[in-house]
């Protein structure tokens, strides 16, 4: 852009949000913050120089719901043979990305309710980009379904509303419960926003079943941990229960259910070039708090590595896959148990227990990674790790309760690449205390270290159930829950300001942040595909080479 123009650019007032309401004329129950602060407290914590980071903990009932080892049954009566106790729908909405990304929730759930002797369908718009006609027109080709799952984050709010609809068009009789990230900070909320029946607040495995099993028994949903439901204008919410802790107790996903094929192929062309990829979990949970992640579930639990492994083995045997994306919200919980793993994997690769030909990638944090860790894991496969590196300055890193810093980032950059390992560092712009300053040092490192991975920022998003969220309240900023959804319409847009700056300058600055990185990206890419096309031609090596899209 010419300069003459990009004043002209910047000199335009800031577009005023649209502001569209929930698209509920009349809402189903009677609703009451009350309901949905039962789930979380806040404990007192001061951090840094401002007591900014209120740290949310769950109101386990740690008496009552220790039952995490499987599903009661509630006296529920042998089944014959091939019989089901029940017909279970899971809807996976479209989340409208270019690239579907594998969802495990879904899958998992479907696992402990096939073992459990329920028959279990998918109707996947993630994957197929399907929309709530599609779903209505899907409900009425089939027999009616008992239950139907709909698992959503908190952005898709205006889907499930669409979805629960169609639903209840197509299907009345089937109950709805609602579940995941989205629903699980705010059970009593949703239940009276969408008119759903029931909903589940975080891990899901064991409180469904519960909850299956309970109503396939004709009994009332009434204190099962972690379930809520709506009785006419009643909303009950119940405590909720304590994570699974040994998850090798969990059952694979359901892998049979999903078109694992699709999920490959678009994983492998998007970002893989070629090599056959897809997603695993090595472990649940995040000992972290840091301000603008939700997190509900306290309790971080790894999986044992033959549990680990006998899923890897699965996939790469029935499906080839070559390449694992390690999905956990984050592996690099400890430099001890990192090596570990990677050693393991190693001794894996020695006895021929799996090709070595097999890669991997995960999270990671700046506070765990030094050479030794990053050592470890490279020799044991992994070619690339993901940092929230969220802010360059440390500052700001303090206030979001990041427990890291801008030395910790460098070296950690520093010793990830060192081990030839390929970096991605997604970040945000406007958590508290961040400043026209403080932004420079998160564009001097993405420019410095992105590399081919194409990052640019946008503002956080206080997503309810994360400590933001609470502050946002707290300090007046939010007026209640409705407010949040009104005005939290578009992520690359402002939710709320945490900063001292004006909305204007606000995004002033982001912009030129963001084209001081695009510009950047550009140059950067230009060098990378003509050294590619040059290393093609000319030296015979196509190992840069990206796959050609013959569409283009
Ligand atoms: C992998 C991941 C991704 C992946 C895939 C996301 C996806 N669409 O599935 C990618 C990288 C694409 C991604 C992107 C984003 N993500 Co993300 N992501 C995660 C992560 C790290 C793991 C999710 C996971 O698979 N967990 C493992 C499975 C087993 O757990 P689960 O999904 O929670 O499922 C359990 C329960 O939720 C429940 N459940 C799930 N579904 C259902 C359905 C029913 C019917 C029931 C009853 C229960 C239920 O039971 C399941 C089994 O126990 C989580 C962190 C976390 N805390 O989970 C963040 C998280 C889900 N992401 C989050 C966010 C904000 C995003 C983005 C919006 C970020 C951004 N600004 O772009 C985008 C949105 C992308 C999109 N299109 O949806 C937030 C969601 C916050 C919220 N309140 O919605 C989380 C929680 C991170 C955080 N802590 O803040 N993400
Ligand atoms: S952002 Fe990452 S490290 Fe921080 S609490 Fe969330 S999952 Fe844990």
């Amino acid at each position: 852009m010419d300069e003459k123009k990009q004043d002209k650019e910047q000199s335009k007032p800031v577009k005023a949000i649209k502001i569209e309401d929930l698209s509920i004329s009349r809402p189903h129950a009677k609703y009451t913050s009350s309901l949905d602060d039962k789930h979380t407290r806040v404990v007192d914590r001061r951090l840094g120089t401002k007591d900014v980071n209120p740290l949310l903990k769950i109101n386990y009932d740690g008496n009552n719901f220790k039952d995490t080892k499987g599903p009661k049954n509630y006296g529920l009566p042998k089944l014959p043979k091939g019989e089901k106790r029940g017909r279970f729908l899971f809807v996976m909405m479209d989340q409208y990305d270019r690239i579907p990304y594998w969802t495990f929730g879904p899958s998992y759930l479907a696992a402990a309710l096939e073992k459990n002797d329920y028959h279990v369908e998918i109707f996947n718009g993630t994957c197929w980009h399907l929309n709530a006609k599609d779903l209505e027109k899907y409900l009425l080709d089939r027999e009616p379904f008992d239950y139907i799952g709909i698992g959503y984050l908190t952005n898709y709010i205006h889907d499930v509303v669409d979805h629960v609809k169609a639903c209840r068009s197509a299907s009345p009789s089937s109950k709805i419960i609602l579940g995941g990230n989205g629903y699980s900070p705010l059970p009593a909320y949703y239940l009276a926003k969408t008119g759903a029946d029931f909903g589940i607040s975080g891990e899901a495995e064991n409180s469904l079943l519960n909850l299956v099993n309970t109503l396939s028994a004709g009994k009332s949903a009434e204190n099962i941990p972690s379930v809520s439901f709506r009785d006419g204008e009643d909303i009950y919410v119940s405590k909720l229960r304590e994570p699974v802790p040994l998850i090798s107790n969990i059952p694979q996903p359901a892998y049979h259910l999903f078109p694992i094929e699709t999920y490959i192929w678009y994983e492998s062309r998007g970002y893989h070039n070629g090599v056959k990829a897809f997603n695993i979990l090595s472990s649940r949970g995040c000992p972290y708090r840091c301000n603008f992640c939700y997190r509900l579930e306290e309790g971080f639990r790894y999986r044992p590595f033959d549990h680990f492994m006998s899923e890897v083995k699965y996939l790469n045997e029935k499906h080839g896959v070559l390449h694992f994306n390690m999905s956990d919200e984050l592996f690099m919980t400890s430099k001890k148990h990192v090596i570990e793993f990677s050693n393991n994997l190693i001794n894996a690769f020695d006895q021929g227990i799996i090709s070595r030909d097999i890669s991997w990638e995960t999270t990671g944090r700046f506070n765990i990674v030094d050479q030794d860790v990053a050592n470890a894991m490279a020799e044991s496969g992994c070619n690339r790790i993901l940092y929230g590196l969220e802010s360059g300055d440390t500052k700001v890193l303090e206030l979001m309760n990041k427990k890291t810093s801008y030395e910790m980032i460098e070296a950690g950059i520093q010793a990830t690449r060192k081990a030839g390992m390929q970096i991605q560092l997604p970040c945000m712009f406007g958590n508290i205390g961040e400043t026209a300053d403080s932004v420079k040092k998160t564009v001097e490192i993405l420019k410095k270290h992105s590399g081919t991975d194409k990052r640019l920022l946008r503002p956080v998003t206080p997503y309810p159930g994360s400590p933001l969220y609470k502050y946002a309240l707290d300090k007046g900023l939010l007026r209640d829950h409705d407010h949040f959804f009104e005005i939290s319409k578009n992520p690359d847009l402002l939710t709320i300001n945490f900063t001292e700056m004006d909305d204007e300058t606000f995004y002033r600055v982001m912009y030129e942040a963001n084209v001081e990185l695009i510009d950047h990206y550009h140059e950067h890419m230009a060098t990378v595909e003509k050294e590619s096309f040059s290393k093609l031609y000319f030296s015979d090596d196509d190992s840069d080479f990206s796959l050609v899209d013959h569409r283009q």
